[in-house]
């Protein structure tokens, strides 16, 4: 391998593929027929031949951002340097007015990691650091709906708990209800649910709750101690997370770990001032929420610095990679999943699944160089917008 590659294009290649999910009017996902949907895959590329590649929606990689913000920054640039180059984006954010995001400079990053791995042969997460091979996964479910059959009661949730301890899963979370879902949010139905799902598994498997992020510091507080009751492993985002003292409201009263933040803008920075002011006792980061890998590794350090846990949220190749390069987190999160969908269908622009899960509820690192993506390059060739 050179040490000295050079980035001499970046392109955006927008495809359509079949997808079973749909958002609602507050951006949850349900699932619903095969429709249609553009996504795109953005590529850098190398004097060398090798070239960096991240999976993505189309809209943080528009031609007018790149063409702005992260063609001046990379082209003629040494793909290795990752943190520099990182560092030269994120400093252009405020210049841009915002208009370049945390999600944007996050797929770049994750396009510069994998050409760093299929440069030097190694998965991404070896390159980071190969902290472990293997990871249990949670399943994560979607967010309450009114399917029938779906998640529209506690019974369905309990029993969509059976089936995911059948296949494998040790441990679960549940996404309750939110709006716009008719009569939702309401803490007295995702205590319902949250004991329905612990009758349903018994006391052997770890349960954690992602409430409607909206609620009143006493609503949080009341479902808070409800789930204590029912012996949950952390409660997750019940409220907005700019709000940084109500978390720490919660946390001084409630013995269940609250974890956070997820979707708090800011970076390590934002995490680093939730884990030195206590609003949380497990910290959260994501590649997807952070501004990457690189940033999302900086996470990682600053609570195994504070001695506090972390955990990563959404699963896809750039946090397993995470997961498994740092040894975050107890589990992945492996979702969003829903009784009428089969997570391990692989769309057509992939070749396999980047998480494939045992038995026994592992998920285990990819083998090949880079972030491990099995790319169908030839249904993406064959099906650009
Ligand atoms: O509100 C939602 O749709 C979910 O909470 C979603 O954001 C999910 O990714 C999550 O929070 N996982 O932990
Ligand atoms: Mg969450």
């Amino acid at each position: 391998m050179r040490p000295d590659l050079t980035i001499t294009a970046l392109r955006v290649t927008r495809f359509r593929t079949v997808t079973r999910k749909i958002k609602d009017s507050d951006g949850h996902d349900h699932p619903c027929d095969p429709r249609e949907m553009v996504m795109a895959l953005l590529s850098v590329e190398t004097d060398a031949g090798v070239t960096g590649e991240v999976l993505c929606p189309p809209a943080p990689v528009r031609d007018e951002l790149i063409a702005a913000y992260i063609r001046p920054v990379l082209l003629g640039q040494n793909p290795f340097d990752r943190e520099r180059l990182w560092q030269a984006m994120a400093r252009w954010q405020r210049g841009s007015a915002q208009q370049l995001s945390d999600k944007t400079i996050g797929y770049v990053d994750q396009a510069l990691w994998d050409l760093a791995g299929k440069a030097t042969g190694l998965p991404v997460w070896r390159l980071i650091g190969g902290a472990r091979d293997r990871v249990p996964a949670y399943g994560s479910t979607m967010c309450g709906d009114d399917i029938p059959g779906g998640l529209a009661t506690p019974d369905d949730y309990g029993r969509f708990a059976q089936a995911l301890v059948a296949k494998g899963y040790t441990a679960i979370k549940l996404h309750t209800w939110m709006p716009p879902v008719p009569g939702a949010p309401s803490v007295r139905m995702d205590l319902a649910a949250c004991t329905a799902v612990r009758e349903a598994t018994g006391p052997d498997v770890a349960l954690m709750l992602d409430a409607n992020h909206w609620y009143s510091r006493t609503e949080a507080l009341t479902l808070g101690r409800g789930i204590e009751a029912v012996d949950y492993l952390w409660y997750e985002e019940p409220m907005e997370e700019a709000s940084m003292s109500s978390y720490r409201w919660l946390a001084d009263q409630l013995a269940i770990p609250v974890i956070g933040p997820e979707s708090a803008p800011g970076k390590h920075f934002t995490r680093a001032e939730w884990a030195a002011s206590g609003a949380c006792d497990i910290l959260r980061t994501g590649v997807n929420d952070v501004g990457g890998i690189t940033p999302a590794i900086k996470c990682v350090h600053l609570a195994q610095s504070f001695n506090i846990e972390i955990e990563v949220h959404g699963g896809g190749a750039g946090n397993i990679a995470l997961v498994g390069g740092t040894g975050a987190g107890r589990y992945y999160e492996r979702g969003l999943l829903h009784p009428h969908l089969d997570h391990d269908e692989v769309p057509p622009h992939l070749i396999a699944n980047v998480d494939p899960m045992d038995a026994t509820g592992y998920v285990t690192m990819p083998t090949a160089p880079g972030l491990g993506e099995a790319i169908n390059h030839d249904y993406i060739a064959d099906n650009q917008v």
